[in-house]
């Protein structure tokens, strides 16, 4: 048996895991979900901790592997794993976002940086999921996007749920590869029964997960007190401080007075430098220190989030996970 494999990539729910296992033979599908715990668990019940595995089998001689990466920055080291062993042979990379989070460019870039070397010498295709909820970024600029990030790759919209949609990628990177033809028919067996669950789905009452959604549609992060508990299980986090926009502490888990009046005086003076510079809306501000903690400052809405970190941790990763528990909540 000859084997071609497939890496998924991209952030916490753009689809990896229901894509693999919409495609792959249900015997040979090894998932690790875990219960959501924290914010990520409003939107969908589980998340990868460790990586997914799928095989899907086209002849007698041939078949191909899928491996999914788990979207959350703190389970990095899979993506080394994956990326540098199980799947640095691999025939292409299916990289998907999700088109309803607050800033899926931002995704894109950070993913594209992550798994840069990888990238660099594989075929890639670009998957945008969700985009029945919202089409807006389009093809186009995503198109525009990957050019500036110097990556080629095509670009669809796809729906990770339906194995009819998420085969014709996995024949763009396979199809040259393998002496299978069957591709069509395997697209049309899908759509044949998926078109039974559709009917099956019908007869189920709407549940509230697919209302939910609809309300994170908007680009304003909404910060809820609870943030500071969540942000203080990151890795290198020592303290977290919310305040209004008027730079009133609201709640803190920082014991220097200091510290929290920096992060309130940030969020007080933010305005005036947004309309003095003319950048436009200011979304985070970074105090990077080679000998303290860092600090970083979100502002989103009517309130400002500060998180002291070690400086060990870098604070791009740092930044992506508090934007994931941010956009999620
Ligand atoms: N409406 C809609 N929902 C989708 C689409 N694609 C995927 N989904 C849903 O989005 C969610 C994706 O979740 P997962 O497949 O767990 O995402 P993931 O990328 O594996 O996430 P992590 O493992 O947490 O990184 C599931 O609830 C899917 O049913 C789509 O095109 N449209
Ligand atoms: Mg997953």
């Amino acid at each position: 048996m000859h084997y071609h494999k497939l890496l998924f990539i991209g952030p916490v729910g753009a689809g990896k895991t229901s894509a693999i296992r919409a495609v792959c033979d249900g015997h040979h599908n090894l998932e690790t979900e875990a219960k959501a715990s924290d914010m990520t668990g409003l939107r969908k019940a589980t998340t990868t901790v460790a990586m997914d595995y799928g095989c899907l089998t086209l002849n007698d001689n041939e078949g191909v592997q899928l491996y999914g990466t788990p979207g959350q920055a703190r389970f990095k080291f899979m993506w080394e794993l994956l990326a540098n062993n199980l799947a640095a042979d691999c025939a292409g990379i299916i990289f998907l976002v999700d088109n309803t989070r607050n800033y899926p460019m931002r995704d894109l870039k950070y993913y594209s940086q992550e798994f840069a070397e990888l990238i660099a010498r594989k075929k890639v295709i670009l998957g945008v999921t969700r985009s029945d909820l919202r089409d807006d970024p389009s093809l186009l600029e995503y198109q525009k996007a990957l050019l500036e990030l110097g990556i080629e790759a095509s670009v669809r919209f796809i729906d990770a749920r339906k194995a009819s949609s998420v085969l014709p990628l996995v024949e763009e990177l396979v199809g040259d590869k393998v002496t299978f033809d069957g591709w069509s028919g395997l697209v049309s067996q899908a759509l044949d029964s998926e078109e039974e669950t559709l009917f099956e789905e019908v007869e189920l009452p709407q549940d509230d997960a697919h209302f939910a959604i609809q309300d994170y549609l908007g680009e304003e992060v909404v910060m809820k007190d609870s943030i500071i508990d969540d942000v203080m299980n990151l890795k290198g986090v020592r303290g977290a401080v919310l305040t209004d926009d008027m730079g009133e502490i609201i709640t803190s888990s920082i014991e220097s007075t200091d510290v929290n009046d920096f992060v309130g005086f940030v969020a007080g003076v933010v305005n005036v430098f947004e309309e003095a510079s003319g950048l436009g809306s200011v979304q985070n501000i970074c105090i990077k220190s080679s000998k303290e903690d860092n600090l970083s400052v979100f502002l989103g809405g009517e309130k400002a989030l500060g998180v002291q970190s070690s400086n060990r941790v870098s604070v791009r990763t740092l930044k992506q996970q508090v934007d994931d528990l941010l956009q999620w909540s």
